[in-house]
């Protein structure tokens, strides 16, 4: 067996409405059990701010729907889609200082986006105010402009998603996401990288000595845009965005997550069921910019980096703990109590059986999802008991532990002006 840290999970939509109000498939009661059982200790799942909404308020509900179902210990980050006066200079440095000190901004989706003079105010109220600004890139103008030419041709189908998010918005709004994070000094994390074109931009940027962070998701590694494509309607079952890419574009990612270009590995878990409370709400024919954007991948996040990563030879055990837990905790404010195996740490633990050969199949799962994009695949090695603060929370196939019993977590970053130049240049070759 292997002793590892609980996993970290920093990138989950849990008991989220999405900006057209379409509600997860998992609360923070399956949500949570799915992440224990995937070998997680913590999740950082979002308090999501639609426009009008008081960012207070959006945490408070998230606060009270955590705190009586989730059996695991939580942060949460924030989404921030409406950056009033009242939110940049009440709400936000007062949440920050009860630590809730990383939020995420959108670059696209009509209801979410913000402009670079709001992400401006962010990232340098972020920086005073020791916070993560992570930032969802893709280049909206290119991506509704494509959407509109497809849909006049009568191009609806799940697999234009992937066409209309051509790799361009993601890489063209990544550069300039860096770059408006470069004028203010300000550290910056681009979430669930797809392609290589972004994942170089933040690679050449870390070797600058600039405080850039990457995160990239099994989608990216395990799917391709070919799964959009799958006979009628099942392709809306892939539909996250950025979409999956091709095979060029998994081996960049896998070689960004050897070479240091990403720090962080989440499953931005977005879970839809595929009927009229999810990916069809539109009805049963959705147009593909109907669809609701999101995979669910919660539970095999790190059974999936583990097999084809660890067991493949690909990444080492060193490098798969860190990118699935001890980074996260670094970055997310989480260290020391989280993220490591020491002294005076909780004692979240996951234990392996690396030999241990699981075909996955969604009934194996308990998230409330359906059908899992990951059906079918057989991995070796799998965390069969899990510690939650000494507590065992997952042995022997079942759940240990009660709802409500894990704790939300305060998380502080430092404000101080960081050393820079300091990084190791890294190549990037293939
Ligand atoms: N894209 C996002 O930005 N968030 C949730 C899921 C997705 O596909
Ligand atoms: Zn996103
Ligand atoms: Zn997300």
């Amino acid at each position: 067996m292997l002793i590892l840290p609980g996993g970290i999970d920093a990138h989950c939509h849990i008991e989220q409405e999405s900006s057209t109000r379409i509600m997860t498939a998992d609360d923070f009661y399956s949500g949570s059990v799915s992440a224990a059982f995937g070998g997680n200790t913590t999740f950082l799942p979002f308090a999501a701010q639609h426009r009008g909404q008081s960012l207070r308020e959006v945490v408070e509900t998230a606060r009270d729907r955590a705190r009586v179902k989730s059996v695991i210990d939580y942060g949460l980050h924030l989404i921030i889609s409406d950056p009033t006066e009242k939110v940049l200079e009440e709400e936000l440095p007062s949440l920050i200082k009860e630590g809730y000190t990383s939020f995420k901004v959108y670059m696209t989706y009509e209801m979410l986006k913000i402009n670079d003079r709001e992400i401006l105010d962010i990232l340098a109220l972020a920086r005073k105010n020791g916070a993560m600004t992570m930032v969802h890139a893709e280049n909206n103008e290119v991506i509704t402009w494509i959407t509109e030419r497809l849909l006049t041709r009568g191009y609806d189908a799940p697999k234009f998603h992937a066409v209309s998010h051509t790799p361009i918005a993601e890489s063209q709004a990544s550069r300039h996401a860096i770059d408006l994070a470069r004028l203010v000094d300000a550290p910056l994390l681009i979430v669930h990288v797809s392609e290589p074109e972004a994942a170089r931009a933040i690679l050449d940027a870390r070797n600058n000595g600039l405080p850039i962070y990457g995160e990239t998701c099994p989608q990216y590694l395990f799917l391709t845009a070919e799964d959009l494509d799958k006979n009628g309607m099942e392709g809306a079952k892939y539909c996250c965005s950025p979409p999956p890419r091709d095979k060029e574009s998994q081996e960049a990612i896998w070689l960004g997550l050897k070479n240091g270009t990403f720090q962080v590995f989440s499953s931005d878990h977005a879970p839809y069921r595929f009927d009229e409370t999810g990916k069809l709400a539109a009805g049963p024919n959705p147009t593909f910019p109907q669809i609701a954007n999101g995979v669910p991948g919660i539970e095999l996040r790190l059974p999936l980096l583990f097999s084809e990563g660890v067991g493949k030879g690909r990444i080492s055990i060193h490098q798969f703990v860190a990118l699935t837990s001890t980074n996260a905790a670094r970055i997310y404010g989480l260290l020391p109590r989280k993220g490591t195996i020491a002294i005076g740490s909780d004692a979240d633990i996951a234990i392996w059986d690396p030999g241990k050969e699981v075909t996955v199949t969604w009934d194996l799962l308990h998230d409330n999802v359906g059908y899992t994009p990951y059906e079918g695949r057989t991995l070796t090695g799998w965390p069969v008991t899990v510690l939650s603060r000494g507590r065992v929370a997952v042995e022997d196939g079942e759940l240990k532990v009660k709802r409500g019993s894990g704790e939300f977590l305060p998380r502080y970053l430092s404000a101080a002006p960081r050393p820079r130049g300091q990084l190791l240049k890294v190549e990037a070759t293939h």
